[in-house]
This record gives structure tokens, sequence and C-alpha cells, in this order.
């Protein structure tokens, strides 16, 4: 059995874990002394050679992106403020990783926003939070507020003459608002919609100034990497794909919850970890990170999870939202649910995606009730190619890659769902698997 690598997990089962006493038991906050011994060019050289990659969902080198921020006054943005902004917005389908992360220790966060923020020279950070998880919020402003009586926010922390503060911020629910630029919108208090990029929020974000924003799961990673140093980070992983994540399980595994180990681990070894898939039923189908990545199968059990295999298997590591399916689930009405959520979550800024995904669901809707006319699969084709590289963002292309990859490996149960209607109920009404 593969070794799990608990880390940023290693302290979720520990009493009231989410509260500045226990975090402080493990050496909570100690990194942060560490940090002051070094220039804040020092810790992102650090992040630099440790390899940490983006946990949300691209992958960006983290410690690249922070030596994007100008810090010469002379440069574009340079004499500007810096901020630093902590992405909690998770919303892809199947993603659950930063919530839990959040809700069981949320001083981990807390903590590597401080040591981020030192790093890029920012004095003001948030986080902005997806808006129904409104626990989280509460939960996270109970231990900025925590952190702030202990000194370690506010003025002068630690003693090392370093100023930060810290805010929570609830999103009011939209999935857009987690595309970085919709979410400055939002922040910023205007309806979230994405800007165009470049330029990059690194020159122009948060009130078009130099911003770092980065995923929840990244910024936690990072309390760690300046304990046990970068060379024990990038020790464990790949060559390119360094370090350990959470995996987020779901749907027909006997045990679906969150399971962190080290990038590279397979479907197989974590379908094994999670108690195998539930009982007299076999794997149908699975995406590797959420909704938005081309679904794979059973041939793919045994491809490494990280950035560079599951692209060569044609599809994306994401955000390591393993979806198991089974052969009891039509892949037809499953995709079509996934098309109802992006055509309802279109923020309609551009017209690939705002119209091209209302006719993606009038036409899975027609072929998952039987109802499916001759050409039907080709126009589904047609609308995703229209889509893909035409939309304004991610969330467009994000849409057609369920239904593409679908087609790819099931044409057969779209041709079979044309005439006949789609036979299992779903979610399945007497399970609780969902
Ligand atoms: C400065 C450059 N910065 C890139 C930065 C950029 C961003 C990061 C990655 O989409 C994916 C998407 C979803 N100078 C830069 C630069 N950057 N070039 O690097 O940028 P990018 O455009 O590759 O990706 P993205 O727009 O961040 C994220 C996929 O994730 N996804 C969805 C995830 C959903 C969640 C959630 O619910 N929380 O994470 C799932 O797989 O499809 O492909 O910071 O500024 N030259
Ligand atoms: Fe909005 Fe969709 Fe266009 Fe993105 S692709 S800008 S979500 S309409």
């Amino acid at each position: 059995m593969p070794p799990l690598t608990p880390v940023l997990t290693d302290n979720w089962d520990a009493e009231r874990s989410w509260t500045l006493d226990s975090y402080a038991e493990r050496g909570g906050y100690d990194a942060l002394d560490v940090a002051f011994g070094m220039a804040p060019d020092e810790v992102v050289a650090a992040v630099k050679d440790a390899g940490l990659r983006g946990r949300g969902g691209a992958g960006f080198p983290t410690g690249m992106k922070w030596g994007f921020i100008p810090q010469d006054p002379s440069a574009p943005g340079g004499d500007k403020p810096k901020y630093l902004v902590v992405n909690a917005d998770e919303s892809e389908p199947g993603t659950c990783k930063d919530i839990p992360l959040m809700m069981a220790s949320p001083h981990t966060l807390v903590e590597g926003v401080i040591l981020a923020s030192y790093a890029i020279r920012a004095h003001h950070a948030f986080i902005y939070v997806r808006g129904e998880v409104l626990h989280v919020v509460r939960r996270l402003q109970r231990a900025v507020q925590e952190a702030y009586l202990a000194g370690h926010l506010g003025r002068d922390i630690h003693g090392s003459g370093y100023d930060l503060d810290l805010v929570v911020h609830a999103g009011a629910g939209a999935y857009i608002c987690g595309e970085e630029t919709a979410l400055l919108d939002s922040l910023e208090g205007r309806r979230g919609q994405p800007r165009l990029r470049p330029p990059f929020p690194a020159v122009a974000g948060l009130y078009a100034s130099p911003t770092v924003i980065n995923n929840v799961e990244s910024i936690a990673s990072v309390p760690a990497i300046i304990r046990n140093g970068a060379d024990w980070f990038a020790s464990l992983g790949t060559e390119k794909s360094k370090g350990f994540v959470i995996y987020s399980l779901s749907g027909h595994v006997r045990n679906p919850g969150q399971y962190e180990a080290p990038l590279g681990i397979t479907l197989r070894e974590l379908i094994d970890l999670a108690g195998g898939i539930r009982e007299g039923h076999r794997l149908k189908f699975w995406t590797p990170g959420g909704s938005s990545t081309p679904l794979l199968t059973e041939e793919h059990l045994d491809v490494p999870l990280d950035y560079e295999s599951v692209g060569g298997a044609g599809s994306m590591l994401g955000t390591r939202a393993l979806q198991i399916f089974d052969e009891t689930v039509s892949v037809v009405r499953c995709v079509l649910r996934w098309t109802e959520f992006y055509k309802h979550e279109s923020c309609g800024k551009c017209t690939p995606c705002r119209e091209g995904t209302w006719w993606l669901v009038q036409t899975l809707a027609r072929l998952d009730a039987g109802q499916g006319e001759e050409g039907d699969i080709e126009k589904l084709l047609d609308l995703c190619d229209n889509i893909l590289g035409r939309s304004f963002c991610a969330l467009g292309d994000g849409a057609t890659s369920p239904i593409t990859s679908a087609i790819r490996y099931f044409r057969d149960e779209f041709e079979a769902a044309m005439h006949t209607p789609t036979s299992v109920s779903f979610p399945p009404a007497a399970s609780t698997a969902w």
C-alpha cells in the first residue's frame, strides 16, 4: 500500500483541531520565526526550490508567480501596494479539499498567508470564501481573531517589524468568482466577471495593484516548506510534480473522503485506500480534476496522478477531484447534469459560452429523454468545437470537456440514448452514495 503523507491533514483528527491552542501544540506559527530570519526574496526562493505548483487546477509554479510581483519602484506597478488574495471559492463539482482544510485547520492557512505576504512584501491580505459556506467564514474569522490576539497578525508580528492585516471576505455564491479576475472584481464590490488577461494580476490585480492570487491548498502548503525545507518537499512526488496534495474521492467507493498522498500516486492505489469500488460493481468512468477535466476510464487506472502523466492521458489533473462512477450510471445523464451546472453558472459575458451551454443542455436533455434527432451527436461536437478556445475564460472550455470525452469513450451509449430514454435514475433514489 502506498504511503499516505499526512502533512496538511496531520491534525484533522485532533480534539478541537481548529483552535490556536491545538495548532500551537504541533509547532503552529513556528515557521514565522524561521521566515523572519530570512530576507523576503529568500522565502520566494525556498518556494521556487521546493517546486510547489498551484493547487487550484492549473499547476502554475507558485514561487515563479510570487517572483512576478514587481519590487523595483521604477518597474510598472512597483510603487503600488502589493496584495495577497487567497482563492477559497471552492465550487468545482467534486472538489472538496479546501473547505475541509479550512474547517479542520484554519490556522495552517493563516500561517501560510503571513509567510506568503511577507515574501511578496504585502501588508494587506484577503481570503475570499465561497458564499454558501458560512460555517467556513465563521471558522476563519475566529481563527484570524485568535491570531491577532496572539500577535501573529497586526503590527510588528513576532517583533519582526513586519505588519500584516488579514480580512476574510464572503462571496455571494457564484462559481465564476473562482476565476481569479472575476474574484477580484467581486472583492472590489462589482459583479464578478472575468477580466482580460494580460495584464495578469501579478502586475495589475486588486485595485489595479500587483496581486498574488493562490488557492487555499497552495498557501497552506507553505508553512511545512519553511519548517522542513525545500529539499524535503521536493523529495516527495515526481520529478516535475513535487510534493503532496489532497485527493477528494467521491461517488462509488466504499470510503469516500480526503486522502493526502504524494503526486504520482495512481487511482488504483487511491481506490484501494478508499476500500475499493462498492461491492459487486466495477469502475465505469472517473474525473481526475472535477467535471471541467476530460473523463477517464478503467484503462487509465494506473496513470500516475501528476500534471504530466494525466495530461499525456488526454485529461488534466486539475483539482484532484476524483469522482468515481460505476456501471449503474448513465454517462449521458451525468454529462447532462454537469452541463446544466455550467449553463446556470455561465456569467453571460461572452456568446460562445452563454449561448453554447444553453444549446448543449437542450441537445443533451433531448438525448437523455430518448427523443434525439439524427445528427445530435455531431451537433454536440460542433457546439463544443465552437466553445473550446473561443470563450473568454476557462469556464466555457471546461464545459466542453466532459461532453467530448464522454462521446470519445461512450459513443455507443449516446447513440443508444437517441431513441431510448435513459433508464438509470440519477442520483439513484435509494442510494446514499451520492
Ligand atoms: C503572470 C503570466 N501570471 C499564468 C498565472 C495566472 C493564474 C495562474 C494559472 O484556471 C484551471 C482551469 C480550470 N504572468 C502568467 C501568470 N499566470 N501566466 O498562473 O493561470 P491559468 O490561466 O493557467 O489557469 P486559471 O485561470 O487559474 C484554473 C481548472 O483550473 N479547474 C477548475 C478549478 C476550480 C477550482 C475551484 O472550484 N476552487 O479551483 C479544474 O481543473 O478549468 O483550467 O494565477 O494569473 N505570464
Ligand atoms: Fe462568462 Fe462563460 Fe464567457 Fe467565462 S466563458 S466569460 S463564464 S460567459
